[in-house]
């Protein structure tokens, strides 16, 4: 049976993956070395620097390409040093379209970073086609989605706007971190690049950072190889073997994420002393319609704000958690609970944030895949 035939499910298991070469090894070996011995100059077996090539990371990214329906997968050390790769593709005066709600950290580079090297960043709301188009004039070279956006659970139309971005001739990348491809394959619906930060569903156990692309294109490979070697934000041998590791159970805890995801949306969207719950699973939620379209199931991220509730009423709440830990990241097998505003969304100013609804009330939760009794009376102790 050739790869390409296999259900994906068995990709997160088999994808891009052999014995290896030296004893048959099923999983990867950690090959923890910076160097290879040539036999003359440029007589090597594929692999001569650990910052170019490395056997455990080069079979992470093989099944990184597998899973997400790309051609070639790139791992780095952290998900933003993903990203910095992909915004090196740009030049001075160049222009992006970017979600206005996004991963704090990632709008800090953009604006606190790039901006200084003459690139632009327009950060709009992503729900209306036409709104996008709007933005989008001759210096556009990329529009940067993330869906389902964090911490909000705005979910974007990756049909429309890969259609949008092939019409200009642009480049149309995706954080595909909240998702995973268990969700949804940005690749499959015409996307250029689609990224990761693989310390969250990926890795999946809260014990690695680390980041990924993938595209189909081999110019656009080429490109961004030259840049993950030159600048060199590589990922390690051993992160890229717990990477592996993870993804060979994605499907399993993603299965799992969503369905604990489904009953704790319901129990908060009951509770009288919750305002609004953020989770695209429930019907009145605005992208409801469009994650069903482009979603396999809904995931294991909410945020929701309790009612009448001041920054302090939510601190409280987060500290009064026993079982979700107050902590930043998320899509690891515990659950977490974080507390966007003064946490992960903190680098974004006050007003910025306000606008796309991350006020100083909203909690956000990473639904784990303990027992869901468990995490209904955790949080049932906490909001009273
Ligand atoms: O942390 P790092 O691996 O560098 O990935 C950055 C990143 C990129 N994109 C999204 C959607 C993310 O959520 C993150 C990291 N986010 C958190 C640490 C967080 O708690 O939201």
């Amino acid at each position: 049976m050739s790869e390409k035939d296999l259900r994906f499910n068995s990709k997160t298991i088999h994808g891009g993956q052999q014995p290896d070469k030296a004893y048959g090894a099923v999983m990867p070996p950690i090959y923890q070395t910076s160097t290879y011995a040539q036999t003359t100059p440029g007589g090597h077996q594929g692999f001569e620097y650990s910052r170019s090539g490395n056997p455990t990371r080069t079979a992470l990214e093989n099944s990184l390409a597998s899973i997400e329906s790309g051609s070639y997968g790139l791992a780095f050390a952290s998900g933003l040093a993903a990203m910095d790769a992909v915004i090196k593709l740009l030049e001075p005066g160049d222009e992006v379209v970017s979600t206005n709600d996004l991963y704090g950290g990632s709008y800090r580079l953009f604006k606190q970073v790039f901006e200084k090297y003459g690139i632009k960043f327009h950060f709009i709301g992503m729900q209306d086609l036409s709104f996008i188009e709007s933005h989008i004039n001759e210096k556009t070279a990329l529009i940067w989605v993330e869906t389902p956006t964090n911490p909000m659970m705005n979910v974007i139309d990756l049909k429309g706007v890969a259609h949008l971005a092939k019409k200009h001739q642009v480049l149309l990348a995706v954080d595909n971190t909240f998702a995973t491809p268990y969700l949804q394959r940005p690749l499959e619906f015409g996307a250029d690049i689609v990224m990761h930060s693989a310390t969250k569903y990926l890795g999946g156990h809260s014990d690695v950072v680390v980041g990924a692309l993938v595209v189909k294109d081999k110019d656009l490979a080429d490109k961004l190889y030259f840049i993950q070697n030159a600048s060199g934000a590589v990922c390690g041998p051993m992160d890229s073997f717990l990477v592996l590791r993870g993804i060979k159970t994605l499907h399993l805890r993603m299965q799992r994420h969503c369905e604990n995801g489904k009953a704790i949306a319901a129990y908060l969207s009951n509770h009288p002393k919750i305002e609004k719950v953020y989770w695209p699973g429930l019907e009145d939620h605005p992208n409801h319609q469009i994650a069903k379209d482009q979603m396999k199931d809904f995931g294991g991220m909410i945020s929701f704000v309790p009612k009448g509730s001041s920054f302090t009423d939510a601190v409280k709440i987060v500290e009064n958690l026993k079982l979700f830990t107050l902590a930043e990241s998320l899509g690891g097998v515990e659950s977490l609970a974080g507390h966007p505003a003064s946490m992960t969304h903190a680098s974004i100013p006050k007003e910025e944030r306000e606008k796309s609804g991350v006020v100083d009330a909203l909690i956000r939760l990473s639904v784990g895949i303990e027992d869901v009794e468990d995490l209904i009376a955790d949080l049932d102790q906490a909001i009273s």
